[in-house]
């Protein structure tokens, strides 16, 4: 009994720390793109002695910032990384070289890095110098977490979130096509707290010219926030230059042949596996899809949807547009269904492909 309990213990606080380093992961989410958001924490004597995190690609990754922070005393600590410390040299030298070279003791490690540059050579040069190390506390978070990278790395393209409201009876547009406001306050918030942390927004020629959205970030009261990448899916070349979506930075996906400006960035295809790669190469590793109802169903059917969620407002509409009509055959199964109370709405998540 005893031994099970110091077990539990140590495993506790494993777990607890590596909370921590995902927590501060967590602080970079969006900001990390083509490089996944990573939390890394030193700890020595019970005691958090470092604490890092990946802010942006082409800096520093979340060893450095945790061993800086340390110093000398990271001599003898375990550090916790939510992903598996790299081996390459990349934009940066290899982490796993500083660890060594701060001689820790101990590397636990969430989850190791698809990244066929590292994929278990980061684990082994820490093994190789003597360094004990342990992989999967709290993994299924850190995977979660680092959803877009996987998705990016292993498949060439950002993964797709699908996000919108409905009615309580499934409808999403009124019967002319218009898009109504259906969901309350709360879950206007949480939209854009997504926004916040996804690298880029698609949307369609139709919901640009009827809306004119601005696909911005607007969370009051927060600083530091950023705008995802609009992704404007204009097939014919109708959507003007005036609209506010077409922002400096801006990707235009068009069949079109017409020229556009130096500011807009231009895929000229139009068929989806093609143009999701493209986004993949520009290093997009996040798509919200806020398309309505036709670009989403195009989404569908290519198979493009990874991840839904939901907004349920507690309104019924009667006759409108459901919120995906393409044919499918059979039925589609989803994974991980959860619902969440958000505001007087109820949120919907579930995963059409798994990580
Ligand atoms: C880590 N810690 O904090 C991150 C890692 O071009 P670079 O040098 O920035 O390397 C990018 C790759 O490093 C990225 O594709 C992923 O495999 C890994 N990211 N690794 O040890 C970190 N952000
Ligand atoms: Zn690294």
């Amino acid at each position: 009994a005893g031994k099970t309990m110091l077990y539990q213990k140590i495993f506790s606080q494993d777990t607890l720390l590596m909370q921590e380093a995902l927590s501060l992961a967590a602080q970079a989410l969006g900001r990390t793109s083509p490089n996944p958001p990573v939390g890394c924490v030193i700890v020595k004597d019970d005691h958090v002695i470092g604490r890092g995190f990946h802010p942006k690609a082409g800096e520093p990754h979340a060893e450095v910032f945790a061993l800086r922070d340390a110093g000398f005393r990271a001599e003898g600590a375990t550090a916790y990384v939510t992903l598996e410390p790299c081996s390459h040299h990349g934009r940066t030298p290899p982490c796993a070289d500083a660890l060594i070279a701060a001689k820790v003791q101990r590397v636990v490690i969430a989850a190791l890095d698809p990244n066929p540059l590292v994929a278990g050579k980061g684990v082994q040069k820490l093994l190789d110098a003597g360094i004990q190390v342990d992989v999967g506390v709290l993994q299924d978070q850190a995977i979660v977490q680092q959803a877009g990278f996987r998705t990016r790395i292993t498949h060439g393209r950002p993964r797709v979130t699908y996000k919108y409201a409905q009615s309580l009876d499934g409808k999403m547009a009124s019967q002319n096509g218009r898009q109504l406001w259906l969901t309350g306050q709360d879950a206007k918030r949480r939209v854009h707290e997504l926004r916040n942390q996804m690298d880029a927004i698609a949307v369609g020629s139709n919901t640009v010219l009827s809306d004119n959205p601005l696909l911005t970030t607007r969370l009051e009261g927060v600083t530091g926030t950023r705008d995802p990448i609009p992704v404007i899916f204009d097939r014919s070349g109708r959507v003007p230059l005036s609209a506010k979506a077409m922002r400096p930075g801006a990707i235009v996906v068009t069949e079109s042949q017409q020229e556009y400006p130096d500011f807009l960035k231009v895929i000229r295809t139009t068929h989806l596996p093609d143009v999701l790669q493209e986004l993949g190469k520009q290093g997009i590793n996040t798509l919200l899809l806020e398309g309505g109802p036709d670009l989403a169903s195009a989404f569908l059917k290519a198979d493009l949807i990874d991840d839904l969620l939901v907004f349920i407002a507690p309104r019924i509409m009667g006759t409108g547009r459901p919120s995906l009509w393409t044919e499918l055959e059979g039925l589609l199964d989803v994974q991980e269904l959860k619902t969440e109370q958000v505001g007087k709405d109820v949120l919907l998540s579930a995963r059409i492909h798994p990580i």
